[in-house]
């Protein structure tokens, strides 16, 4: 029921603030449109929140959003050929082959939601009602390959899986960054626009920054200390951290003192791990670690951050609780300076009245490796063998959407393979690329200048609490659909109620969702839907959210505060000021309280007890990294790959000697599941023993169309990553420190 498309006039050739949606740093823009087509961009040197900050890849979102590869129409595969139709065409055959596969068994259908999720309103909002329509067990996400451990700890320690303690970047004294190169990366749980003048910034007041990392990282370089830790140690490490404070006498909770549970009962399960019995694990000398310790300990205003190569790893879910626990035992949960927690201003798990169920997780298990799930969802990991094994409950369909699975899941060929033999792989993505070219019906995005845009999910880990929307700056085009109507269409085709009409359904989602608001701020039945109707699609679940959010006139009970007219009356956003203390009031467990030592976790220390024994010398890990130009898997294609960041193979100087290889040279690196041909470079930024390829290329040219991308394709790391290696607590995928060999050729 097509209801999106045509065109307002008065929209096609426009200028206006836009956030940008490709990373967390949500830079503030200035977009202009010709014709409908996002013609130039800039910073936006009055945005409340990146005052004029933006990189390079936002100045080119415009070719990004113009890429000629963009497809521009559904495809569907007929006779084995994916073609071009229209949509009612696509939504056919999606109304015809998947509602018999639901009908016999809800979990044979899996859903993927990929990174981009984050970064979208319509995806945002609407992606929770296709779930909640398909039922199906088999819920996958990027979590599972990024950010599970921060949830699972964010929930187990304070009852919500959002909503997460980041640092006060702007006031802290002392910033240790595990695992994440933001110079890189412009940061991830921790939204701030401008890591490196932040960083600069810093230093200028007289605080420091201290960096673990196994690779001299453009954020370890500016570093005041730089702990070039092996792979896979930091639990070790900071665990050694906490012990040295411990025996010192130097544990000071601070104001979060009064929250805490099972404070003894922790450092008492931490003390085997002295800085002596972890040094040679962590690759580091004992004092370093002491000294880490002590310094973190005095400054006024600490805050210990983690991400990534503390995430993706085998002891992810330990790393982020010690975290944590660092923070905490030195005073610096909840204060200025500290790690805080964002007020969301469009409404958060840990905004909204409590309701005293806590995090949830384990009421079911995947079938194959029976793990148990996490926040809703399984182990990404486990994808392809449930598509794979055969036997009742086997995954025969997948919905993919703003997902890559087949370059961004480790053991990627066994999830190619997996994917070419699916009965049904319906795609939400705007390339034809190596994942969507197995899929039977592929539905694009439309331009995101037809997108209205507000960080709904990232505003959780911003380190100030702003409130900001980017108006669309253009209709839709008559061949466009919304992603809000893709996600209801396919809704109602999953719930068996076949194709209604697309406002019907959006009213019917719209109206639960102010009812449900209703009766959580104990309001007149009718209340929040009267205060919404007015709107339509995102902005009116948007409105309801910043009525009813932390800053909101929650429908005139708060009079003068925030409603959507007001943020969109204000295109350099709102600015709510620097974080808050929120204790007790952000805490969701069911005790109310900041549970320290949560069962699962202290368990997880037998595990890290096991692993004191560092690896032999000689044995090569692998661990990955992120270039300037790239995001992820997809932006290879609309930006030219920049000739000082190729996807090369690094390696130490005295590395490549033992190897025998020289630089430029070919080199096989081969795992447990795979291997791969990949030029070596030499970098004297990586340690001996350790083997650095970036993830998200390996661009096929085989039934994509990217015709940039495969000139220079690159190769893909997770040929080499097996997916049976998992943190066994998060379900995190393991992709870095995982065991190969090299060979120079
Ligand atoms: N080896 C290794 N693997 C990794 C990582 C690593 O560090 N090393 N990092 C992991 C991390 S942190 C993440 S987040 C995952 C990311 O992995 P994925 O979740 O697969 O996300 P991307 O690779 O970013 O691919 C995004 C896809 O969404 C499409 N897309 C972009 N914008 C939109 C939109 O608005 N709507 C729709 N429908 N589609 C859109 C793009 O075309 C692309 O196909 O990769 C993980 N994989
Ligand atoms: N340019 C660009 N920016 C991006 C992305 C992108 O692909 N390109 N992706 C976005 C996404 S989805 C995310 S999640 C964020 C991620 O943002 P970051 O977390 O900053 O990710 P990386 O830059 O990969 O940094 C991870 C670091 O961990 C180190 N490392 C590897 N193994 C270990 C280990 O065992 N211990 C420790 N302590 N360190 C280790 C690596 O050397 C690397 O420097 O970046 C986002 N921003
Ligand atoms: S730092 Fe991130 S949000 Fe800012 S312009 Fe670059 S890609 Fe966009
Ligand atoms: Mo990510």
């Amino acid at each position: 029921m097509p209801v999106d498309q045509g065109t307002a006039p008065g929209y096609e050739t426009a200028a206006g603030a836009r956030i940008c949606p490709l990373c967390e740093a949500c830079c503030g823009l200035d977009a202009s449109v010709q014709d409908g087509r996002l013609v130039k961009v800039v910073p936006r040197a009055t945005d409340v929140f990146s005052h004029g900050y933006a990189c390079p890849k936002g100045l080119a979102l415009e070719r990004i959003d113009g890429d000629p590869d963009r497809l521009t129409s559904p495809m569907v595969r007929i006779d084995g050929v994916l073609r071009p139709v229209g949509w009612d065409e696509a939504f056919a055959v999606i109304a015809e082959r998947l509602p018999p596969l639901l009908a016999e068994d809800r979990n044979a259908c899996a859903i993927y939601l990929g990174n981009p999720s984050g970064h979208n309103l319509d995806l945002g909002f609407y992606e929770a009602a296709l779930v909640s329509a398909v039922r199906s067990r088999n819920l996958f996400s990027a979590a599972t390959v990024d950010s599970m451990p921060r949830h699972l700890v964010n929930g187990m320690m304070y009852g919500t899986g959002f909503g997460v303690p980041v640092p006060d970047l702007e006031r802290t004294s002392y910033l240790l960054v595990i695992g994440s190169n933001p110079m890189v990366s412009n940061g991830s749980l921790m939204s701030a626009p401008g890591i490196p003048g932040k960083l600069r910034d810093l230093k200028a007041r007289g605080g420091r920054l201290a960096v673990v990392d196994p690779v001299r990282t453009r954020t370890a370089a500016m570093a005041d200390r730089h702990l070039a830790i092996r792979p896979g140690a930091d639990a070790h490490l900071l665990a050694a951290m906490i012990t040295t404070l411990a025996g010192r006498g130097l544990i000071d909770t601070g104001t979060a003192g009064a929250h805490l549970e099972g404070l003894d009962e922790l450092l008492a399960a931490l003390a085997p791990f002295t800085p002596a019995a972890v040094a040679a694990r962590c690759g580091l000398e004992p004092a370093a670690i002491e000294d880490l310790a002590i310094e973190f300990a005095a400054a006024d205003g600490a805050a210990a951050h983690v991400r990534i190569g503390g995430s993706t790893q085998r002891f992810g879910a330990t790393t982020n609780w010690l975290v944590d626990v660092l923070n905490i035992v030195t005073g610096n949960l909840d204060r200025p300076g500290g790690v805080m927690f964002a007020a969301a201003p469009g409404g958060a798990p840990n905004t909204r009245p409590a309701d005293g169920r806590g995090w949830p997780h384990s009421r079911w298990t995947s079938r194959v490796r029976g793990f148990p799930e996490r926040q809703g969802e399984l182990p990404a990991a486990c994808l392809a063998e449930e598509m794979e094994v055969p036997g009742p409950g086997q995954v025969r369909a997948l919905i993919s959407i703003a997902g890559n699975v087949a370059r961004s899941l480790p053991h990627s060929a066994r999830i190619e393979k997996a994917l070419a033999g699916l009965d049904l792989l319906i795609c939400l993505d705007g390339y034809l690329n190596e994942t969507t070219r197995y899929a039977d019906v592929i539905l694009p995005p439309p331009r995101l200048v037809t997108r209205g845009h507000f960080d709904l999910t990232i505003n959780q880990f911003a380190t100030r609490n702003v409130a900001r929307y980017s108006r669309p700056l253009s209709a839709l085009r008559p061949g466009e659909r919304s992603e809000r109507e893709v996600l209801l269409r396919l809704a109602s085709v999953a719930r068996g109620d076949g194709d209604l009409p697309v406002e019907e359904l959006d009213e019917a989602f719209a109206r639960k969702a102010a009812d449900r608001s209703d009766t959580l701020y104990g309001l007149e039945p009718g209340t929040a839907w009267a205060g919404i109707r007015h709107r339509r699609g995102a902005e009116r679940l948007l409105e309801l959210g910043l009525r009813t959010g932390p800053y909101g006139d929650l429908f005139g009970r708060r009079p003068g505060r925030l409603d959507l007219d007001a943020v969109e009356n204000a295109p350099d956003g709102v600015d709510l000021g620097p974080l808050e203390p929120r204790l007790p009031e952000v805490l969701r467990t069911p005790s109310g309280r900041i549970e320290l030592a949560p069962p699962d976790l202290v368990a997880d220390l037998d595990r890290l007890e096991q692993d004191l024994a560092p690896e032999p010398p000689g044995t090569m890990l692998l661990i990955g990294r992120r270039q300037p130009r790239g995001m992820n898997s997809w932006l290879h294609n609309a930006l030219p790959v920049n000739r000082n960041h190729p996807c090369t193979a690094q390696v130490s100087p005295a590395s490549a000697q033992r190897l025998g290889a020289a630089d430029g040279g070919l080199v096989r690196v081969a795992s447990a599941v795979g291997e791969v041909e990949i030029p070596l470079e030499i970098s004297d930024t990586v340690p001996d023993d350790l083997i650095s390829i970036p993830h998200g290329w390996g661009h096929s040219a085989d039934g994509t169309r990217q015709q940039i991308a495969v000139t220079t394709p690159g190769v893909n790391a997770n040929l080499l990553n097996d997916d049976a290696d998992l943190d066994p607590v998060s379900g995190t995928a393991v992709l870095t420190g995982q065991l190969v060999t090299v060979t120079a050729l």
